[in-house]
């Protein structure tokens, strides 16, 4: 029994894996193993042998137990000790940096532009971008002859046959959510709205869709004088330096009088520089809002008066950031978005009252 005991432990002592283990076990104490042999010898044995050697065979198969649980407890250490010195990590290597989406210019023009006529008490005003031709147009003084309501210059919405209302349209400027706010708010105001509009044209400084941002202020005594001001506080703010603006006059259905405006510009080695030089570039169109227009959005125009103006943001954005080609600005090229986008913590590059 003593060269039985040896034997197993030696073997279980050399025994390399889990596999080699388990054909130990079954060698020795499985059903036909040479320890479980032995045992069934007992019942041959007289009383007094089988007293003997009962308990001593109990005894080796508990040891031969205990040796196979403690070597397979060793080897799983020996394998997890393994694993360990093989399989690390350097925790403090840098990460990988994970590509971002950047800011589309428009977007951060929208953003800028708004901080900057907020900071002077404008509310911000949304409305539809599909209109009646009410809105869109006979509100604005707009009569049913005039260019700017012709097919080729607005789209109009399909009408299933016998559908006699008048057009919808998509709206080519944001004046429809200013009549939309007179309406509902009545006056004093002092709103922008800047917004998506939509026209029909397309070459390298048009888009068939570009945004704008309206402004409109109406009180007792706003004159012509408040929105010189407001103009030149606003594009010295936008563009960071002080900036001239000279009016010409002009003429719009729904202003008057109207005038286009210019800012102070300086050509060099083709490109543009704002707020230096005595080159104008145009840029705006403003008045003071025609009665008509005020009427219709149920202002009395004996009571209340009031200037309004037109940007195109798109057209602004290729100023401030030397973006040549309108038309890539609605491409979704993604090297076009780097190259031009914002990191979404920017804030908005906008310098505070040069006249106060
Ligand atoms: C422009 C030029 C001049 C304008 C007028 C109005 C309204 F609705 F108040 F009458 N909003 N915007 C306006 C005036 C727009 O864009 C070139």
């Amino acid at each position: 029994m003593n060269d039985l005991r040896d034997k197993y432990i030696e073997l279980i002592a050399a025994a390399t894996g889990e596999a080699a283990l388990e054909e130990l076990r079954v060698q020795a104490v499985g059903k036909k193993g040479e320890i479980s042999l032995k045992m069934r010898e007992l019942g041959k044995m007289s009383p007094e042998e089988r007293q003997i050697m009962g308990p001593r065979l109990n005894a080796l198969k508990d040891e031969i137990n205990a040796a196979l649980a403690a070597k397979k407890a060793g080897l799983a250490d020996a394998a997890l000790n393994e694993r360990l010195k093989a399989e690390w990590l350097d925790v403090t290597l840098p990460g990988r940096g994970r590509r971002s989406g950047t800011i589309h210019p428009v977007s951060q023009v929208w953003e800028e532009c708004t901080a900057i006529f907020a900071d002077m008490g404008f509310a911000v005003a949304e409305g539809p971008q599909v209109e009646t031709d009410w809105y869109n147009f006979d509100a604005l003084n707009i009569p049913g002859h005039h260019p700017a309501r012709a097919e080729m210059d607005t789209f109009y919405m399909h009408r299933a046959e016998g559908d006699d209302r008048p057009p919808h349209v998509l709206r080519t400027h944001t004046s429809p959510v200013q009549i939309r706010s007179m309406e509902a708010g009545g006056a004093p105001t002092r709103i922008i709205c800047p917004g998506r509009v939509y026209r029909a044209d397309y070459d390298q400084t048009h888009t068939p869709m570009f945004h704008q941002v309206e402004g409109l202020a109406i009180d007792k005594d706003i004159s012509m004088a408040n929105l010189k001001w407001v103009l030149e506080e606003f594009f010295s703010a936008y563009f960071g330096t002080a900036v001239k603006t000279r009016f010409r006059a002009s003429h719009f259905p729904f202003t008057e009088p109207s005038a286009e405006v210019d800012i102070q510009c300086q050509w060099k080695d083709g490109s543009v520089k704002v707020g230096e030089g005595d080159d104008w570039l145009e840029v705006l169109g403003s008045g003071m809002v025609h009665p008509k227009v005020l009427r219709a959005g149920g202002i009395d125009p004996d009571e209340w008066q009031g200037f309004a103006f037109g940007m195109g943001i798109d057209r602004i954005a290729m100023l401030k950031y030397g973006i040549p080609d309108l038309r890539a600005f609605f491409d979704s090229d993604l090297r076009w978005l780097r190259n031009y986008g914002f990191a979404s913590l920017d804030v908005p590059t906008i310098r505070g009252g040069l006249s106060r």
